[in-house]
């Protein structure tokens, strides 16, 4: 069974909508002060996660990016917590203490954001892997950026993923940049050749086309879960905003204004869905009560400030400093 909020064209419209307004809420809080250190905003690339989460039933997994707000509400996170955990607050997906850069929520796959860059994939591979060990039908999504194509890391993954015929869709969003190093300069040969290398099966796919990216992912989830083993997706997609928001306060200039005019032009959310303007309305409404709840939420007591800093069980050894 498919995520239910993603079944169906207006499902996709909607969550792509939400994932747009969260990244503008956000984007907001930072500029007031109240999100504290910047967040990588997801604009512009909402088709990839939707799509890729449009192929994956509820019990999938995923891993995800710095840039990890859409592909967290892709998956169905709480709008609510997960702005809270941008405020530091208890109520976040993580108690506050992971932010926007560690959000997860097991409970629904989100096996999490991750600020090194290239890391989710041997997490997927580890996921993928015991979920094969165990039989269960488990298909794991690694979400990563044209930068990680040059992780060491993402090709041990890709090399172990193939020869454990690992159910893993890597899905590359290649918009372009790795912060502002440009990928034509950066990535000798291709992402697919990457994989083609490891003897993974690969496709480029317009990742501004939410359709389209979830019928190529609906070919590897199939592939996965029929014990196929991985595929990879390289989606073609832009960021709209700044690499990370503290951007704004360097004056850079490695993209020309026309080339970000030209890929707003095929922004993904540009739909004739009739009840899209109805969709847009229920959004800001659902926006504003998650808003609501995440500014009502408490801070955390300083006195648990060490919590959660070891495993359960795992005491400081007696006079180590903390
Ligand atoms: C291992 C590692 N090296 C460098 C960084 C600093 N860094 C953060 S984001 C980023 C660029 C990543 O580019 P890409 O993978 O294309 O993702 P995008 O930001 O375009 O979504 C870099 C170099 C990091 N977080 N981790
Ligand atoms: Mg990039």
């Amino acid at each position: 069974m498919s995520l239910p909020h993603l079944a169906d064209p207006a499902g996709r419209y909607r969550t792509m909508r939400l994932i747009r307004s969260f990244e503008e809420l956000a984007l907001e809080w930072v500029r007031s002060g109240l999100v504290v250190g910047g967040t990588h905003p997801y604009s512009g690339q909402e088709a990839v996660a939707v799509g890729v989460c449009a192929a994956l039933d509820p019990a999938d997994q995923l891993t995800s990016t710095h840039r990890g707000h859409g592909h967290v509400l892709a998956k169905g996170a709480d709008p609510g917590r997960l702005l809270a955990e941008l405020l530091g607050r208890v109520g976040g997906l993580n108690g506050g203490r992971g932010g926007s850069m560690h959000a997860a929520d097991f409970s629904l796959g989100i096996l999490g954001a991750n600020g090194i860059v290239g890391a989710g994939a041997p997490i997927a591979v580890g996921a993928a892997w015991a979920a094969q060990r165990r039989g269960e039908p488990t298909v794991v999504a690694s979400f990563f950026g044209d930068g990680a194509l040059n992780q060491g890391v993402l090709l041990e993954s890709l090399n172990l993923a193939s020869i454990w015929r690992a159910p893993v869709v890597f899905v590359c969003e290649n918009n372009g940049y790795a912060t502002t190093l440009p990928a034509a300069s950066a990535v000798g040969g291709s992402a697919c050749g990457r994989a083609a290398a490891f003897g993974i099966p690969a496709e480029t796919v317009d990742g501004m086309d939410v359709e389209a990216v979830r019928a190529a992912a609906g070919r590897a989830v199939e592939r996965a879960r029929s014990g196929g083993g991985p595929s990879f997706l390289e989606c073609l997609t832009y960021r709209f905003e700044a690499h990370h928001t503290m951007e704004r306060r360097f004056r850079l200039s490695y993209r020309a204004a026309e080339e970000v005019a030209s890929w707003r032009e095929r922004d993904p959310l540009a739909t004739d869905l009739p009840e899209a303007a109805a969709i847009d309305l229920e959004v800001a409404e659902l926006l504003a009560a998650a808003a609501g709840f995440a500014l009502a939420s408490a801070e955390p007591d300083p006195a648990t400030a060490t919590d959660h800093l070891y495993a359960s069980g795992l005491r400081p050894r007696s006079g180590a400093a903390l």
